[in-house]
């Protein structure tokens, strides 16, 4: 049995979705980021940065933080969305979203979403860069169905949580069409659907 820690955001997100497209039985323990909980002496024993998500698979009795190394161990876990032969492609994929995409469009979130009017250049500074993010997501799927190639796999789960807060991003997803099309055929998943849902308290996916 798997045990996700998480709260609800796009990093916890990753891994709900994953697990609900890989079918594994799975157990929800929430960590609540607004009253500090994730720097509870028993959870920074697992996650050492004091951040969510983490998992715990109980019959290995082993512990995992960082989204991206969490999604890499249930690929290969699982045999799924993380093919053998391409995981060099996908791992370009996966790293540019942890490294990447994740942090910019997180500060952007910081700026324009929770803490407009305190601070212009950061404002501007990351709107511009997750405009250029929007931009280059979406020449990459001018030449491609998914991310790393032809098939959905964990680069495209670790980035659909993030694009899925096109809203707080005022970037306007409907000007960059192939992302909106990736975007709009990835939450016809039903996995996506249930696993985005993470709370189970019927959280729907932002409509384009
Ligand atoms: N690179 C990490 C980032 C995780 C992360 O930033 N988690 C945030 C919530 S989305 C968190 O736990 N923040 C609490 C804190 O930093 O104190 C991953 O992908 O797992």
């Amino acid at each position: 049995m798997i045990e996700l820690l998480t709260a609800n955001t796009p990093n916890g997100k990753k891994i709900s979705i994953m697990l609900e497209e890989i079918g594994v039985k799975y157990k929800l323990t929430k960590i609540n980021i607004g009253k500090d909980e994730q720097f509870n002496k028993e959870f920074k024993k697992i996650s050492p940065f004091s951040k969510i998500p983490v998992i715990i698979d109980h019959e290995k009795n082993i512990s995992l933080f960082e989204s991206g190394a969490i999604l890499i161990y249930l690929g290969e876990k699982s045999g799924k969305f993380y093919d053998k032969e391409k995981r060099t492609l996908i791992n370009q994929w996966l790293m540019g979203q942890m490294a990447y995409i994740g942090p910019m469009l997180g500060q952007h979130h910081q700026f324009h979403h929770y803490n407009p009017g305190k601070s212009s250049f950061g404002e501007k500074r990351y709107f511009k860069i997750s405009e250029r993010i929007y931009r280059e997501l979406d020449e990459r799927l001018s030449q491609s169905n998914y991310l790393a190639y032809d098939k959905y796999t964990i680069a495209d789960i670790a980035t659909f949580p993030w694009i899925a807060r096109h809203e707080w991003h005022d970037i306007g997803l409907k000007k960059f069409k192939n992302l909106t099309k990736w975007y709009e055929k990835i939450s016809e998943r039903k996995a996506v659907k249930k696993g985005y849902d993470l709370l189970n308290d019927g959280e729907l996916l932002p409509k384009v």
